[in-house]
């Protein structure tokens, strides 16, 4: 018979993405203990492709807690975006002095990055663990996570908080009791095809406004990009051939976008934004995307579970030097929503801008012209475009 190995730690935090990795980092260097379970290996963990941009608040975040030189890789964020407007270039510049901090990292440099320093601190990571189940985690019971592990032995850790930090079909959320959350969401209506291709970057972003719709290229890395292409809500991927794919790139681009490297994936993203609000019950709090997505448009997803990660820290931390305190942690949910409120306002016109400008059949015609009224702005107003910058560097 399998004996249950039960242990105690602080924190246990359910998921290894950005938002748990950096949870974990922030708690170890301050000295409260924490276990991080993951249901995946390190090996899929580590490769695992998404966001590119970390912004100028996520930076200064990580220098401020030290941990700057130790996880943030890649170049500087570039601060002109690179725009093709009916086949013409047409280099947005903006307000430079916001973006000195952010960096173009790709999303697995960091989380490979995040995952070494928690180990090489003496973090206590867990691959491989199935069937997480937090379990009492109302506010006056005593919280636990129950998991196997990865011999199948079966494991409970009793704990103080669990922060759900396992993403948008995990499980912490839907340990919540049926009538706690609200969930917001909004559809954008239509889907980016997502393609992964053996194809150096010409800039860090290149973005093409056409009559077919959006098309984007985003360097990942100095020899892999990723490639966006706004289709119809009912697309499946096996109307997209690699062909195809690399047609309609050169299409939107009106020019030869040397797609014609390998494509290493492909996938249909919806574009929708969605808040589930509170962003806690109880004991048990959600960080990024177990609470909130917004559009890759926005650049933001990954930022936002940054800076719930960075709140929560907080608020753990001086609930334990404060004599358990609660007011940080009180403060947790409503502060996180109005940060996540702005973001999606942020991601939504930027996201309808651009997809507007392009696609007048998207909106209509009305929001066409609208959108090409927004977009010139940016190029002729300072006031625009600062707001833009502000916005894309995280300092809102
Ligand atoms: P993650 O990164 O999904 O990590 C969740 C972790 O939890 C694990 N997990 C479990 N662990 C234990 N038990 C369970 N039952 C579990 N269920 C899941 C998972 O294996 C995983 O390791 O969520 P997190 O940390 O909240 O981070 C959110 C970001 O990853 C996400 O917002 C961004 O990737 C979104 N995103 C982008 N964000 C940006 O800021 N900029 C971008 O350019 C950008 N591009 C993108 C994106 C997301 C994309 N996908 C996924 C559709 C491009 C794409 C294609």
């Amino acid at each position: 018979m399998t004996t249950e190995t039960t242990e105690t730690s602080t924190v246990v935090i359910v998921g290894a993405g950005v938002a748990g990795l950096t949870l974990g980092n922030l708690l170890l260097r301050k000295g409260i203990d924490c276990v991080i379970l993951e249901k995946r290996g390190r090996e899929y963990v580590e490769q695992r492709q998404r966001a590119g941009v970390i912004d100028t608040r996520a930076a200064r975040m990580f220098r401020e807690w030290g941990l700057e030189d130790r996880v943030i890789g890649g170049v500087p964020f570039d601060p002109v975006l690179n725009f093709r407007i009916d086949g013409e270039d047409r280099p947005l510049t903006l307000t430079p002095d916001h973006h000195g901090d952010g960096r173009f990292c790709p999303q697995q440099v960091l989380v490979r990055n995040l995952i070494d320093v928690f180990v090489a601190d003496g973090g206590d990571l867990r691959f491989d663990a199935e069937d997480v189940t937090p379990h009492d985690i109302a506010d006056e019971a005593s919280p636990h996570v129950r998991y196997r592990d990865a011999t199948g032995s079966p494991r409970t850790i009793h704990c103080e908080f669990v922060a759900g930090c396992d993403g948008d079909h995990g499980v912490s959320r839907t340990a919540i009791p049926d009538g706690i959350l609200t969930r917001y969401s909004h559809d954008y209506g239509f889907v980016w095809l997502t393609a992964l291709a053996e194809v150096p970057p010409r800039h860090q972003t290149l973005m093409a406004l056409h009559p077919r719709g959006f098309a984007g290229q985003f360097g990942r890395g100095p020899h892999a990009s990723r490639f966006y292409l706004q289709c119809s809500p009912d697309s499946s991927l096996s109307e997209w051939p690699d062909e195809r794919i690399r047609d309609e790139l050169e299409t939107r681009f009106g020019e030869p976008v040397a797609a014609r490297g390998r494509i290493i994936s492909r996938q249909l993203v919806p574009l929708r934004g969605v808040v589930h609000s509170p962003m806690r019950h109880g004991r048990l709090y959600l960080l990024g995307d177990a609470a909130h997505i917004v559009p890759p448009m926005s650049a933001k997803g990954m930022n936002l579970a940054l800076h719930d990660a960075e709140l929560l820290a907080n608020a753990i931390v001086h609930h334990q030097e404060n004599d358990r305190d609660t007011t940080l942690l009180d403060a947790y949910s409503p502060t996180c929503l109005r940060h996540v409120w702005n973001y999606q306002a942020f991601a939504t016109w930027w996201t309808e801008l651009i997809h507007s400008a392009g696609d007048a059949s998207y909106r209509g015609d009305f929001h066409h012209h609208l959108a090409r009224a927004d977009l010139a702005r940016l190029y002729e107003s300072g006031t625009a475009n600062r707001l833009l910058s502000e916005f894309m560097a995280g300092l809102n």
